[in-house]
């Protein structure tokens, strides 16, 4: 490694399995017809593919809503996390056997930073543990591979049980302890804040899946709420989107409320540089977006 530890890049990588299973990777047990419905977002992600190919990462750290944790944050403290991770909701287009190594080193200073910092916080040393698919699929759409240790974060329930508020002050301090350990261990880090933007979905599937026919946002309301926080990303205003991340996540559902794309921002430090949007679209009605913070 060399050079000082920092943030390299940040990039909002939402996870819907369909990705994956469009994708036919050896892991993935079913098998996709490529029908091509979700062709604006696989696409986006070859062009972040291509960017990060690029750059030097020592670890992938993750924020992930599918790992839900009631009480604290919780950080992987397993040195390699193998098995086979099913999607509860999807299980007809995900079941993926995943192999990847973890940076326990950083985890566990994370874990230390952010308690030092007043959060609860607990390290997960459960060596059966079931990695969900967020985690899985966020870096394997980022990354094309799994060579490169991740360090997995829970998201805790704070946000339910208090208010949007409780939650985005929560998760700007854990963003905050993310950095200081980053910095402190000197690694270069690629974050990953895996989730929808609105997120009302349908609640019946097609019998093909990969029907274009059937993929169509779920309302204009939730696509209005979406180009209006893509056009805040490509300004520069992430202060704006945390000012306005409760509305955002009353006015539509917003899978933001599980807390990646806050604890991002918060972890970048509110940075200024216009984004790079690399693709959106709908899955299942919701709205995902690609969208990249460049801080090399
Ligand atoms: O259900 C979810 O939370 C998912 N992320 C998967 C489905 C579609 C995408 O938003
Ligand atoms: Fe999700």
């Amino acid at each position: 490694m060399t050079g000082p530890g920092r943030i390299v890049t940040g990039v909002l990588a939402p996870h819907p399995p369909h990705l994956v299973y469009a994708a036919n990777p050896p892991q993935n047990e079913p098998r996709s017809s490529r029908a091509g419905a979700w062709k604006g977002l696989l696409e986006g992600y070859e062009k972040l593919r291509a960017r990060l190919t690029a750059r030097e990462f020592d670890v992938v750290v993750v924020h992930t809503p599918h790992w839900k944790t009631t009480v604290g944050h919780h950080f992987l403290g397993i040195p390699r996390c193998k098995g086979l991770s099913v999607d509860p909701i999807f299980p007809n287009l995900f079941r993926f056997q995943f192999d990847l190594p973890v940076d326990v080193e950083l985890g566990e200073a994370i874990c230390a930073e952010a308690a030092a910092g007043g959060l609860v916080t607990k390290m997960m040393r459960n060596p059966d543990f079931r990695l969900d698919y967020g985690t899985i699929t966020s870096n394997y759409l980022s990354l094309g591979h799994f060579e490169t240790p991740i360090v997995a974060i829970s998201s805790n329930r704070v946000y339910f049980d208090y208010s949007n508020e409780a939650g985005d002050r929560e998760m700007l301090a854990l963003g905050a302890a993310t950095r200081r350990a980053i910095e402190k261990l000197g690694k270069r880090a690629l974050l990953l804040a895996t989730c929808s933007l609105s997120h009302r979905h349908f609640t019946q599937e097609p019998a093909d899946p990969e029907d274009p026919a059937f993929e169509h946002p779920y309302n204009a309301n939730q696509t209005r709420w979406d180009d209006h926080i893509l056009s805040l990303m490509r300004n520069g205003e992430t202060r704006r989107i945390v000012d306005e991340m409760p509305d955002f996540i009353e006015g539509c559902v917003s899978e933001t409320r599980d807390g990646a794309l806050t604890w991002m921002i918060g972890a970048m430090g509110f940075p200024t540089i216009p984004a790079i949007v690399h693709g959106y679209g709908t899955v299942i009605g919701t709205g995902n977006a690609i969208v990249e913070w460049d801080l090399s």
